[in-house]
């Protein structure tokens, strides 16, 4: 096994494709808050072949974990231990996987060690983007827009000299570069969020506001959120995932990636800051990315927590396998049909149904093996997102309720934490309040229904949706979710 690092990087095999440039020559100019795996097969990837073009060497990546945990801080030490660098390897359905080093990341940052350094170092005039992905629970802005500034964590976040989270660190940064004038960074949402920038936005400028007005105005004058549409399906990475990636590399990789060779990013060009040349490597640039992220959450997103939540009930774990059930491809079928995209509109040049089609061809990707229950994971947050709009609109038209109604009975039966054989697996939700868990799990069905996560959903203004919701819950505890599946497709 061949080691990663610098000195090693001259050195792998040819079939590894290292970066087509001179790292040593990088300078940062975008920093990242939480760099997950989702960061390092997307936004890395771009900013790895911006870097091989001519004069664009100042745009390197400083990676910043926010979280603290044993995982995030073994991260960091196999960062340091790897001069940033990790291996990519790219799954295509029909053809060999391709293995790639990444060079973009050029420095780390493990925040919770000392939260003043990061302010510091976003405050440097060499970084002029800001980007983030912090999940989509991570932000807190309710459907009417509201940021919960009284939320315990945020008031007591709101009073520390030194902030802890991802809105009071921004803010902190933006201060010492308004102070010492040297003028702001643009704040880039990469999560699978409606309208992210106009999200991140709020939350930011809330928080700021409460901290210190005259601030939250100079940012609202100087800073830009812009909106994005990312997109690349990326697994976790399990112990095991990492002997098998390692094993086909040859490398001796602590934190390799893999991911489908599907990649995809629109933006909004408003960068208060600059830009690298994103344009130039395949990124999409548009004025109103609202059409595209609308298709993206409510398609592909909402397709995925159908076939998580459904799936992991079912017994399934591994998103190739249940696309090998006629029941579930007809219940995703159906859902973008008669539920998605009649409310959509497609943006230029794109038809609906064809992008349907090609994610069901992702979804089939066998090489990527994705995990069911990465997908069904917070939930919580997730079905805000990505199935609200369509649930509302779907009610409010009095179109057929049944594959809703469906859904809301997987997401509530799957929070118990076993499956139609009795299987345990392990629920991550972590922004399921207790008393959210409390009705979900209560013996009169009808209690979930009036779960905070549903407020504002008008669920139980629709009597079919409620009758049809009764009978489909009854009857996955009764039948099983499979047999309650093949029932409702042919509804
Ligand atoms: C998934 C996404 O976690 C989820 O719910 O739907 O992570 C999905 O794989 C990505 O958004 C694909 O771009």
């Amino acid at each position: 096994m061949t080691a990663l690092n610098t000195t090693s990087l001259p050195h792998l095999p040819p079939n590894i494709a290292t970066p087509a440039y001179d790292r040593a020559k990088v300078t940062p100019g975008i920093a990242h808050l939480s760099v997950g795996n989702f960061h390092r097969a997307h936004e890395a990837v771009y900013v790895d072949h911006v870097l091989a073009r001519p004069g664009q060497s100042d745009w390197g990546i400083v990676g910043i974990g926010l979280m603290e945990s044993p995982s995030e801080k073994a991260k960091a030490d196999a960062m340091k231990a790897q001069d940033c660098l990790y291996s990519l390897t790219e799954c295509a359905p029909d053809a060999p996987d391709t293995v790639r080093v990444i060079g973009s990341i050029v420095e780390y940052v493990y925040g919770p060690a000392d939260r003043a350094a990061v302010i510091e170092r976003l405050a440097d005039p060499a970084i002029r983007i800001v980007s983030m992905t912090i999940t989509e629970g991570g932000y807190y802005v309710d459907e009417n827009g509201h940021f919960p500034i009284d939320l315990p964590f945020i008031a007591e976040d709101l009073k520390r000299a030194v902030p802890q989270t991802a809105f009071g660190v921004l803010t902190e940064a933006l201060r010492l570069r308004r102070d010492r004038g040297v003028g702001p960074f643009t704040v880039l949402s990469c999560d699978n969020l409606p309208q992210n920038g106009h999200i991140a936005r709020t939350a930011v400028l809330t928080w700021a506001k409460a901290r210190d007005a005259a601030l939250a105005q100079w940012m609202e004058a100087n800073v830009t959120f812009p909106c994005t549409m990312v997109d690349r399906i990326t697994p976790a990475v399990h112990p095991d995932d990492v002997r098998r990636l390692d094993a086909a590399s040859g490398l001796d990789d602590r934190i390799p990636v893999f991911c489908e060779d599907f990649i995809q990013w629109v933006i909004e060009d408003k960068f208060c800051a600059g830009r690298p040349e994103f344009d130039a490597v395949g990124v999409q640039f548009t004025d109103n990315v609202h059409p595209y992220e609308e298709v993206k959450l409510r398609m592909l997103n909402a397709s995925h927590s159908l076939l998580g939540l459904s799936g992991v009930l079912s017994g399934y774990r591994i998103v190739s396998d249940i696309m090998e059930d006629v029941n579930e491809i007809a219940l995703v079928e159906r859902y973008l049909g008669y539920d998605a995209e009649p409310l959509l509109t497609a943006p230029p040049g794109m038809a609906l149904h064809e992008y349907g089609a090609l994610l069901l061809r992702r979804f089939r990707n066998r090489a990527i093996s994705d995990q069911l229950l990465r997908i069904a994971s917070d939930s919580t947050s997730k079905l805000q997102m990505f199935v609200r709009e369509t649930a509302m609109g779907v009610l409010g038209q009095h179109h057929n309720p049944i594959r809703i109604a469906f859904l809301i009975a997987c997401y509530l039966e799957y929070l118990r934490g076993h499956d139609d054989s009795g299987a345990a697996y392990t629920v991550t939700e972590p922004h399921l309040s207790a008393d959210d868990r409390a009705l979900a799990l209560d013996p009169d069905v009808n209690a979930g229904l009036r779960m905070s996560v549903f407020s504002g959903w008008e669920l139980t203004d629709s009597e079919d949706f409620v009758r049809d919701y009764r009978t489909v819950r009854q009857s996955i505890r009764t039948n099983g979710t499979r047999r309650t599946l093949a029932d409702i497709v042919l509804a």
